[in-house]
């Protein structure tokens, strides 16, 4: 049976404020967990993945997962080691535990962000491209595909890692013209991901079907999802204010954009 009640972790944040608002409308039934408070909304669960009680407490009877919590930027090993890689496999072992069948992972682009973007008639990104993590956080996001993995493979749960390319209102820069998720089409996608059926262990990448694609949605479309979006209305007012991506600039040059040069920032 298709999943009712699903736990959203980082529910406070950007995407999970858009989830909040969208995925009810596909009928699911949301319990909402974030370790700040959520305006609003009295009943969420404010914990940290690192609380494994609360984790387990959280996951109890819930159909399904969609795990958004963590930092969501490149930090401090020590940091992202805490957050995204201890709180995952918190997460997953309170899942294996209380018996929940399947969790929507957040990957993210970053995982292979030290991936040329394509140029002229150069092939779409593979779903299968090897693993080039541009930070840190990348390289947690690494780590949970692969925890996703051999919980399905020695537990039988499933996972759909979404490699989020830019899930935001509107594209903000040239490059998220290529990676553009808009939320509606999230939504979409995660709706496909808790329902297609047999998943095992699925790697998707996260885009709408931007006219400016960089990677292939094959296996995202094969879960049921149906792109409904494309940035380029927002293309040429991005362009007149930013320029075309150059040849010679580093953070033009990678699928990671300004990960791959940036400082690490430390937003909490
Ligand atoms: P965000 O930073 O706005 O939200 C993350 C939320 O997780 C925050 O509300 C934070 O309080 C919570 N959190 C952090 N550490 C926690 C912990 N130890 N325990 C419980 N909650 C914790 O990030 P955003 O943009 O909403 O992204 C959500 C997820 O999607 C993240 O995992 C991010 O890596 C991933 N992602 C997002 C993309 C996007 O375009 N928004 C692109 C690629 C991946
Ligand atoms: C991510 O993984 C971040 O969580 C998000 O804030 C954006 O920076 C996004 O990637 C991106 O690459 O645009």
């Amino acid at each position: 049976p298709a999943p009712r009640t699903v736990l959203l972790t980082g529910a406070a944040g950007g995407l999970g404020s858009l989830m909040r608002d969208l995925l009810p409308a596909y009928g699911y039934e949301l319990r909402l967990l974030d370790l700040r408070p959520i305006e609003g909304e009295p009943d969420a669960i404010a914990a940290d993945l690192a609380d494994r009680d609360a984790v387990r407490e959280a996951v109890r009877g819930v159909d399904a997962i969609i795990h958004l919590a963590g930092i969501s930027l490149e930090a401090p090993f020590e940091k992202i080691l805490k957050a995204n890689i201890e709180g995952t496999y918190h997460l997953y072992e309170a899942a294996r535990e209380e018996g929940v069948g399947r969790i929507v992972f957040a990957s993210s682009n970053h995982a292979v962000g030290y991936t040329p973007r394509p140029q002229g008639d150069d092939p779409l990104i593979p779903i299968d491209t090897p693993r080039r993590p541009d930070t840190f956080y990348g390289l947690s996001k690494c780590f949970g595909e692969d925890l996703a993995q051999l919980y399905w493979d020695r537990h039988g749960l499933e996972t759909v890692s979404v490699r989020i390319g830019s899930c935001f209102p509107e594209p903000t820069s040239v490059r998220m013209l290529s990676v553009w998720m808009s939320p509606s089409d999230g939504a979409r996608l995660f709706h496909a991901a808790l329902t297609a059926e047999h998943v095992g262990h699925t790697v998707v990448h996260g885009s709408s079907a931007n006219t400016r694609l960089w990677w292939d949605l094959t296996s995202a479309r094969a879960l049921g999802y149906e792109p409904q979006d494309d940035s380029e209305p927002y293309a040429e007012k991005l362009i007149a204010e930013q320029g075309e991506l150059q040849d010679g600039n580093e953070a033009h040059a990678y699928l990671g954009g300004q990960f791959v040069t940036d400082p690490p920032i430390w937003p909490y």
